[in-house]
């Protein structure tokens, strides 16, 4: 899984044995918000493996662990993402290191990109800015379904 087009909503690579790869956008029709967190350690090991983030929103709790790799010859993203539905803040993000060190932030706006990194009190908060044109996503949608109906 990675943000391909850096919009905050993942999309999935998918590298087939003698076969051709496979990009999977995620065209985000639902206008649902997200959050994106980043890790970065400083005593814990720098990609923050085995770190846990728990995030409260909207009564809500959700809980991430960031994984070194997924599947067979494959990782993901270091970049751990949150779907909030409708809610449009975070109300608490809780980050337990490698280390053992805890921290906590209040009051996140949703659809932002997290960088947090250990130790330090205040994160490094990003509005994304999506590399492919939203009009671009939806022309290659709308050809699809076109392509779709003809068959
Ligand atoms: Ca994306």
């Amino acid at each position: 899984m990675i943000d391909f087009d850096g919009d905050g909503y993942p999309d999935i690579l998918l590298r087939n044995y003698r076969m051709k790869a496979a990009l999977y956008c995620n065209a985000n029709v639902s206008g649902n918000n997200y959050l994106n967190v980043r890790l970065t350690g400083t005593k814990s090991n720098r990609d923050a493996i085995g770190a846990k983030i728990k995030i409260t929103s909207a009564g809500k709790t959700q809980m991430r662990e960031v994984y070194a790799g997924s599947g067979f010859l494959s990782m993901s993203t270091l970049t751990q993402f949150f779907g909030l539905g409708k809610a449009d803040k975070i109300d608490a993000l809780e980050v337990i290191w490698p280390s053992g060190a805890k921290q906590v932030f209040k009051d996140i706006s949703a659809n932002r990109m997290v960088k947090i990194t250990e130790g330090k009190s205040e994160p490094v908060i990003e509005e994304l800015k999506p590399r492919i044109p939203k009009e671009m996503v939806a022309a290659a949608l709308h050809e699809r379904e076109a392509k779709k109906a003809a068959h």
